[in-house]
């Protein structure tokens, strides 16, 4: 047995003070190894530098690694540091935000709190490197717990991905790995697997990314929380979920166990509907549903734009890596949703009897009009040609915009009930808040929607 103990002093912390007592089987003690060999003694438990002035400093070196923040994240909190030379009392300050390359940062910074000198800085960021199916190789938010690294992304909530093995209920096993790589870049049909597991991680990381840069948004349900990832549920299960009760999102393996439903707009349309559920949570069916749908569809989209990934730029596609047609057509088209077959490109009083996944064609269009305008398109090298109801040109205003205006209607002004001509109105409301009621923003709004026949 080897048990693991973290020590306090006068109710402090002690920083480098962890020790592990080595027993036998039958309890007796065998030895003790000791992180550090000194005695833990501190001539003094008040400090003589203010806390101030140790979170100056901690956001002095957070601004040099290129973090933006104005506040720690924590502390400074008094500690008794132990990790180097001799104990001393020392104020542990740490600095949240992100660092130059955009990787999160968590700096802890140790000042002493007698003389004010910096004693230890350190990165608490562990960044591991993901082998995706769909997004090449990228970096993933890791947790190094022993000598053992976990799929485990203290950066974002505390996110956690996890393995079903082919189950269908229980949280499963967290992922865990030795050497911080995670995945091939080839689906496996192994239930070991952990290809779609860095697929999931990183979707889930860049959805919490998108959420906190584009709206200021700190998870899911805005509490700082991570939601948790599963992924090899069922067997040749071809579809991906989000749950609310469980808070948390889950992964088939698609056709054969090798087409894993991860690609990274699948990840931020789900997730998007546990936005959608604890906001305007509008209801899964009729017109509200095909709302609902197109919710995830828009911001599932925000999300790959955002990612800027090369291996899957952003479209105004849904569904274009999963080729779950089987003959490399998407799922849906934003610029005009017919194009599947199914999907309603315009309002008509019977759009709300159609599958909500068809249904929402309508405001698909609605987003694809204002962010982009009508007409023939290239974006990242993907052709687009959207037309109009009533045969109007709108000019588009940019996708950053229509992001805002979409977020703040379906958080501001939406509710469970709302239909397509409420969703006129909520948007119509998001942008006079946001622009102005005689902006241009505004009046592309009413023109997208009339454009869809929603007047
Ligand atoms: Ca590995
Ligand atoms: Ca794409
Ligand atoms: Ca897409
Ligand atoms: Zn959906």
């Amino acid at each position: 047995m080897h048990t693991r103990y973290e020590r306090t002093y006068a109710g402090l912390p002690v920083l480098g003070g962890d020790l592990i007592v080595h027993t036998s089987k039958a309890g007796k003690t065998e030895g003790v190894t000791k992180a550090t060999g000194a005695a833990i003694k501190v001539a003094s438990l008040t400090p003589k530098v203010a806390a101030a002035t140790a979170q100056k400093q901690a956001l002095g070196l957070a601004k040099d690694a290129g973090s933006a923040e104005t506040t720690a994240d924590q502390g400074p909190r008094k500690v008794i540091w132990a990790a180097t030379g001799k104990p001393v009392l020392a104020y542990e300050t740490v600095v949240g935000g992100f660092q130059d390359d955009g990787t999160p940062n968590e700096l802890h910074v140790i000042t002493d709190a007698a003389t004010g000198k910096k004693l230890y800085e350190y990165q608490g960021i562990e960044t591991g490197t993901g082998k995706t199916l769909y997004s090449g190789t990228v970096t993933l938010g890791t947790y190094l717990s022993g000598s053992t690294y976990q799929l485990y992304d203290t950066s974002r909530g505390g996110h956690k991905t996890y393995n079903l093995a082919r189950r269908t209920s229980g949280t499963g096993t967290l992922f865990t790995d030795a050497d911080d790589v995670w995945g091939t870049g080839t689906a496996s049909s192994s239930s070991s697997d952990q290809t779609a597991a860095a697929d999931a991680a990183y979707g889930a990381q860049e959805t919490w990314d998108f959420y906190k840069n584009t709206f200021g948004r700190n998870g899911i349900r805005n509490d700082g929380k991570a939601a948790y990832s599963r992924v090899h549920y069922s067997s040749n299960y071809v579809n991906a979920f989000w749950d609310d009760s469980c808070f948390c999102m889950t992964y088939g393996d698609g056709s054969g166990n090798t087409h894993p439903l991860t690609a990274l707009d699948v990840a931020g349309h789900e997730m998007s509907h546990g936005v959608t559920s604890v906001t305007a949570g509008l209801n899964y069916s009729g017109e509200s549903g095909g709302l609902n749908e197109a919710t995830s569809d828009i911001l599932g989209t925000g999300v790959e734009f955002y990612a800027n990934n090369p291996s899957d730029p952003g479209d105004y596609l849904i569904g274009e890596k999963i080729n779950i047609n089987g003959d490399g057509t998407p799922l849906r088209y934003m610029d005009k949703p017919s194009k599947d077959g199914a999907s309603a490109d315009y309002w008509s009083s019977s759009v709300g009897s159609k599958d909500v996944h068809y249904s929402s064609g309508v405001a698909n269009h609605f987003f694809y009009l204002l962010s982009e305008g009508s007409g023939a398109k290239t974006v990242n090298g993907v052709s687009y040609n959207s037309p109009t109801y009533n045969g109007s040109t709108v000019t588009g205003i940019g996708r950053a915009k229509a992001l805002q205006i979409w977020y703040k209607a379906l958080t501001t002004y939406m509710t469970s009930t709302t239909n397509y001509k409420g969703a006129r109105t909520a948007t119509l409301n998001a942008a006079s808040a946001l622009y102005g009621s005689s902006s241009a923003e505004y009046n592309a709004v009413a023109a997208a929607w009339s454009a869809v026949n929603v007047n």
